[in-house]
């Protein structure tokens, strides 16, 4: 049995989470992931309290686990979703694609563990400072909004940096990876890409086999000109919005591109105007199976690699 103190800290069985994949990550997911021993993560992402109220309802109806809420921290919405994970009592938050710093106390106070996403040093620093929880480090072969710096490089850097638990997160879908990232310090993974095509996972289809058929090189990032890049799967959408970095187009125009287009892929299935938003390691993403399929095959596949991990030692 692999037990890290992340499972303790969270009254979890396998020290795995699942990423708050925005449009995709929700109740029924959750529950899903948090029933197979993991922590579920609903995305509240964009959208009102009124969204996020009905996910965590349908969650509690599916499992008595826990599971978590991952805000966005650019979402328009942000103040009242801090609330509102108060109000409801959820005992984790994950934050992302900003600094939570004006909301830790409140939610520490209310008894929720919060643990940022980061994709540096720096913010890894200034989080531990701020009293957060654990730590996420998420290397850049994630999918959505991402840092420059890959898993393999940030996750030691930032267990160097903090006494804080460390998650990783980006590159890692079966057992070698979390056995890498353990090596490196990690006490924990997240996963997000793998879960996407989790049978409980409600995305669109056309979205589970573009994931199914992608390689190692079918992932592109744009927006860097917008200072957020974002990784998603090369399509007609993704081609001409890199174009149009490259062009004279203000950064108006830029911006008003993507609106909606993370709707489109993942509740549409648009082929081309979607963004597909996945990590470079879809290409070793072959199969769709439960969440409970996913956790013990990957936790399986751990333990027999760490057993044996003395191997080389003479
Ligand atoms: O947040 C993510 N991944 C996401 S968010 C998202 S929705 C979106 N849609 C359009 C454009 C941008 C986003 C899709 N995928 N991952 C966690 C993450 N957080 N990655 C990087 C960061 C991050 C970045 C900057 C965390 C902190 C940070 O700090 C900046 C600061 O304020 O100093």
């Amino acid at each position: 049995m692999i037990k890290t103190p992340i499972c303790e800290l969270l009254g979890i069985k396998y020290p795995i989470f699942q990423g708050g994949m925005a449009w995709i990550a929700d109740g029924k997911l959750a529950a899903a992931v948090s029933n197979a021993g993991g922590l579920g993560i609903i995305s509240a992402m964009n959208a009102g309290t009124d969204y996020l109220k009905e996910q965590i309802d349908i969650a509690r109806n599916l499992t008595d686990k826990p599971f978590g809420v991952n805000i966005m921290l650019m979402s328009p919405h942000v103040e009242e979703i801090a609330q509102i994970v108060v109000d409801e009592k959820i005992p984790v938050v994950v934050t992302g694609a900003g600094n939570p710093g004006k909301y830790i106390k409140q939610w520490l106070d209310a008894d929720i563990k919060v643990i940022p996403v980061v994709a540096s040093v720096a913010m890894a620093k200034l989080m531990t400072r701020a009293g957060a929880s654990a730590i996420i480090a998420e290397g850049g072969e994630s999918g959505g909004h991402v840092g420059d710096v890959t898993t393999m490089c940030l996750i030691p850097q930032v267990c160097d940096s903090t006494t804080l638990p460390v998650i990783a997160a980006g590159g890692i879908a079966d057992g070698r990876g979390v056995s890498a990232v353990f090596m490196l310090g990690a006490q924990g993974v997240q996963l997000g890409t793998k879960f996407l095509v989790a049978k409980e996972c409600s995305v669109h289809q056309n979205y589970k086999e573009k994931v199914l058929k992608a390689t190692d090189i079918s992932t592109i990032t744009t927006g860097k000109r917008l200072g957020h890049p974002v990784r998603s799967i090369k399509n007609p959408f993704s081609r001409d919005y890199f174009k149009a970095e490259y062009s004279s187009i203000s950064e108006e125009e830029l911006e008003a591109m993507g609106v909606g287009s993370l709707r489109l892929a993942a509740i549409e299935g648009d082929e081309k105007k979607g963004c597909f938003l996945s990590g470079q390691i879809a290409g070793m993403i072959t199969k769709e199976q439960t969440a409970k399929e996913i956790i013990e095959e990957i936790f399986e596949e751990t333990e027999k690699i760490l057993k044996g991990a003395n191997k080389w030692v003479k």
